[in-house]
């Protein structure tokens, strides 16, 4: 990527990666390209850009001049992870949703009361995730284009409520999604059907845990339940262990975060690269930049993958959580 690339051009790219809409992205991308100086040493960014203009363009009339109606499940996955909250009735989904990010879905006492799905944005720690509020499943009728973005998520949360007959709820979810062949990861090689499955990663939410009078529930519950579950009790009115479920989260979905600095500048931490787990030098190098991944030559690294603070490692080198790499192309 040519280096003297201005700082306008930056902030226009931040505002194309936020941009959610078609049109947004095809305002911003040409506001990218409108701050690019024009010599030899940008043929190929502004090539580049010109194809990724075109391909939006395209997109975004055949959006709006395709009359066939657009499923609302169908949610482009936003930041590290796509997470989605599943479960009956009443357990407490769009309160989470309303509580942990910034979307504002209605929340009530009445029974059913969510008809959509409503997609919002997580933080946790310096990162966000996109966190999913759903419909209630119902005995009746689930939509196929819900149980598809089931299929499609990072993340699958089951909630069920402590005060509600909670090991019915825990077998309602579980029989509906094996009847649709999907079925929780941990119990990959556990069950019995040998029809075809597709495995999800999932946790259990065990919500209105309000206080310690609730942990004799919480037991009894327990060992009601036949087998091994991936449970974590908690209040999302008392706030009582969402801190803990957000590291959960983040462990579940294998990433790490990884910042990219420049030669005698401070790191921001504010704004991780949220990479898969186990990932090598020259793949990350790749993401900060296409151009990077086959140019990088070395990178400086500090933190836990380093021997030593600024160690010089290779393109091979396997990056770890919170590491500052300082790539040299
Ligand atoms: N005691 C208690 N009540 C909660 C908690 N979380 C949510 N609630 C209440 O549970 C009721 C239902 O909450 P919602 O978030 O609307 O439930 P939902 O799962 O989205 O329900 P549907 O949209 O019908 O599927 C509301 O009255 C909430 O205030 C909690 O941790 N403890
Ligand atoms: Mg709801």
């Amino acid at each position: 990527m040519p280096t003297n690339l201005p700082a306008d051009y930056f902030n226009a790219e931040e505002r194309f990666r936020s941009a959610t809409t078609p049109d947004d992205k095809v305002k911003y991308l040409e506001e990218m390209m409108g701050t690019i100086p024009k010599h030899k040493g940008t043929d190929h960014l502004r090539a580049d850009l010109r194809k990724k203009l075109s391909k939006l363009k395209t997109a975004a009339t055949s959006k709006k001049t395709s009359k066939k109606q657009i499923s609302p499940y169908h949610i482009n996955k936003e930041g590290a992870g796509q997470v989605i909250i599943i479960g009956s009735t009443n357990v407490g989904k769009s309160t989470l949703v309303s509580k942990q990010t910034n979307a504002d879905p209605e929340v009530s006492a009445v029974p059913f009361t969510t008809w959509n799905p409503m997609p919002g944005m997580m933080m946790i720690d310096n990162f966000q995730v996109q966190l999913i509020d759903t419909p209630p499943f119902s005995e009746e009728y689930i939509d196929p284009e819900f149980l598809n973005l089931i299929r499609r998520v990072d993340l699958v949360l089951i909630m069920i409520d402590l005060h509600a007959h909670p090991v019915e709820q825990l077998d309602f979810v579980y029989q509906k999604l094996q009847e649709n062949r999907i079925a929780p990861k941990h119990l990959e090689g556990k069950l019995k059907t040998e029809e075809f499955l597709l495995y999800v990663p999932t946790l259990v939410l065990v919500n209105k845990y309000d206080s310690e009078d609730y942990e004799e529930h919480y037991q009894i519950f327990k060992e009601l339940l036949d087998g091994d579950y991936p449970l974590v009790p908690i209040s999302v009115q008392t706030g009582h262990n969402l801190e803990a479920l957000k590291q959960i989260i983040f462990e579940k979905l294998g990433v790490i975060r990884v910042y990219s600095k420049a030669p005698g500048k401070e790191v921001d931490k504010s704004a991780p690269f949220v990479v898969e787990k186990g990932i090598q030098l020259a793949d990350f190098a790749g993401k900060v930049h296409k151009d990077f991944q086959d140019k990088l030559k070395t990178a400086k690294i500090w933190g836990s993958s380093a021997d030593f603070p600024g160690q010089m490692v290779s393109r091979e080198h396997m990056l770890e959580d919170e590491d500052i790499v300082e790539l040299q192309i």
